[in-house]
């Protein structure tokens, strides 16, 4: 669970791919801000059935994706705003 700037705690996953730029990029803030021993990271490509866990929970298979408490977030740019905007650094 990862602590936002409003109190709330929430579950953060992110499906991801290391080969990936948007990924690392996503990835980047995530270590830059401290979390990565809090965020569960699931690789399409190594992890068998995650890029099908993927479509079949976010609706595309694109990375990378961030669930938020089960809600899927595409676009790293979105991503990153996200995190900048919800968690301390
Ligand atoms: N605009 C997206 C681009 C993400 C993207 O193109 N990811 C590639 C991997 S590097 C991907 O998932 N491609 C598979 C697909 O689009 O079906 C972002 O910034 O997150």
């Amino acid at each position: 669970m990862v602590k936002l700037k409003d109190g709330r705690e929430v579950d953060l996953e992110l499906f991801k791919f290391d080969s990936c730029p948007f990924c690392v990029r996503v990835m980047r803030k995530v270590k830059v801000l401290g979390l990565e021993a809090q965020v569960r990271y699931r690789d399409t490509l190594r992890e068998p059935g995650a890029q099908d866990e993927l479509v079949r929970r976010g609706g595309e298979d694109q990375v990378p994706c961030l669930f938020i408490d089960g809600q899927p977030m595409y676009e790293s740019a979105d991503i990153i705003a996200w995190l900048e905007e919800n968690v301390a650094g």
